[in-house]
């Protein structure tokens, strides 16, 4: 088989990929591990930053989403149970995101792909990249038992944190930065009332976030010590725990009923330096991965795969290979940018099993000062609401 280029991975990041190559006139091919009812059915992020819902909605991909998603004007931080303020990103900059969950991105890009006759391999197995740092590499997988062979012209790994296209590029030139945090977060999907902001809170029982899928769905989740698991939060303990962790008048908002999702996952701040080797570019997850505080994974997803995608029409359409030399650095000062806010977020807001009184001072204080000051919650707005894309 032959193609322009050929895309690992069918998450929000190789999907919408594919898409917005498909725009400039270019031909991929996807390969995906899973089946494509498992990969549409995870349920992971929820937020979209205008930049995203802008991506979405100027190539076409936004009709369910503006119907669906509910838009807001901030978030909201509460702090030991009683302070709560507002961080306004449609007063401080004119933006508003969307609450609309990955899950249904996922069905919009599938349904998109459909539509547009997209050549996708779900269940591929074995992918193996060959000739990165030729002009003409390959790609070889295995599906339905058969061993086949795509020749192409460029790679992108959008195969999330445990693909194999990271792991393609050799070890002397791969730089990796990581942060892991001593905690997770249980995170349950419930048929009640959404709170009218997402809403973050910290408290001396640990972090809680009330988030939104729809009119009648809510996403909630708690820290939990690294070591627990789905198993040891029954609703009976989950539900008391959860409203605990709010003020009064916030929990007597919140209905309770089965829920009917739930899983754990740790916290961690990853990235990987250069984004590019050869022909091979990375996209997404596969080249970092930051805590879910800052709502910024899918995200960052979405600006890596908007900033390849325009390099590679600029190379397609005039030879010139500027924009597809500065990808990796002009992704990565976004990157950066979302790192340093997931991290200050989860600094500032969990109870970590390590603190001091010395920290945990400092902590009541940073907060106290986010709450009293309308320049440090137009910074945190400024990036909450996502910075704007750089132009070519
Ligand atoms: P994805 O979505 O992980 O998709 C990667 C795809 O590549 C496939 N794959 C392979 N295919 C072929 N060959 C191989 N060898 C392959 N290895 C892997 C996988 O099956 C998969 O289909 O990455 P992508 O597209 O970069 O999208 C990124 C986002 O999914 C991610 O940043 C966010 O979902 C992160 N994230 C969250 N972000 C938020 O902003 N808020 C959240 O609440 C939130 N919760 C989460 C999350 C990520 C999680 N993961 C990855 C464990 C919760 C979880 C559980
Ligand atoms: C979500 O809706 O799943 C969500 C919202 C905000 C976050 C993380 C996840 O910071």
């Amino acid at each position: 088989m032959k193609t322009q280029v050929a895309i690992i991975g069918s998450g929000p990041a190789g999907m919408l990929l594919s898409e917005l190559l498909s725009r400039h006139g270019i031909e991929s091919l996807v390969l995906e591990r899973q089946s494509r009812a498992h990969v549409a059915s995870r349920i992971r992020a929820g937020v979209l930053e205008a930049t995203t819902v802008e991506v979405l909605r100027e190539n076409g991909l936004a009709e369910r989403m503006d119907r669906e998603g509910h838009p807001h004007d901030g978030m909201r931080i509460v702090w030991a149970g009683r302070d709560t303020f507002f961080i306004d990103t449609q007063r401080f900059l004119g933006k508003r995101f969307m609450t609309y969950g990955q899950t249904q991105v996922q069905e919009d890009l599938y349904a998109a792909a459909d539509r547009r006759g997209q050549t996708i391999f779900d269940e591929s197995s074995e992918v193996v990249l060959h000739g990165l740092e030729s002009n003409a590499p390959h790609v070889s997988f295995v599906r339905g038992g058969e061993g086949h062979r795509v020749d192409c012209e460029f790679v992108v790994g959008c195969d999330g944190f445990h693909g194999v296209a990271r792991r393609s590029i050799p070890a002397s030139v791969l730089r990796e930065f990581e942060k892991v945090y001593p905690f997770g977060w249980l995170g349950v999907m419930a048929r009640v009332k959404p709170l009218p902001d997402v809403t973050y809170a910290n408290h001396p029982r640990g972090f809680a976030l009330a988030s939104a899928r729809s009119e009648k769905l809510s996403r909630f989740y708690i820290q939990v010590p690294l070591d627990h698991k789905v198993e040891d939060w029954p609703d009976e303990r989950f539900w008391p725990e959860f409203k605990a962790r709010f003020p009064k008048d916030l929990a007597e908002q919140i209905d309770e009923a089965p829920t009917i999702e739930k899983s754990v996952a740790p916290l961690r701040s990853y990235v990987a330096e250069p984004m590019r080797h050869g022909r091979l570019f990375l996209a997404g997850d596969a080249a970092h991965i930051v805590p879910p505080t800052g709502a910024k994974g899918l995200n960052l997803a979405v600006s890596d795969v908007f900033y390849l995608s325009r390099a590679l029409g600029a190379f397609y359409k005039t030879g010139s290979e500027t924009l597809i030399d500065g990808y990796s650095a002009m992704a990565l000062r976004r990157v950066w940018s979302s790192v340093r806010t997931s991290w200050y977020l989860t600094n500032l807001l969990h109870r970590f099993p390590t603190a001091s009184e010395f920290d945990q001072r400092a902590q009541e204080y940073e907060l106290d000062y986010l709450k009293s000051s309308q320049h440090a919650q137009a910074a945190l707005a400024e990036q909450y609401a996502g910075l704007p894309f750089e132009p070519a």
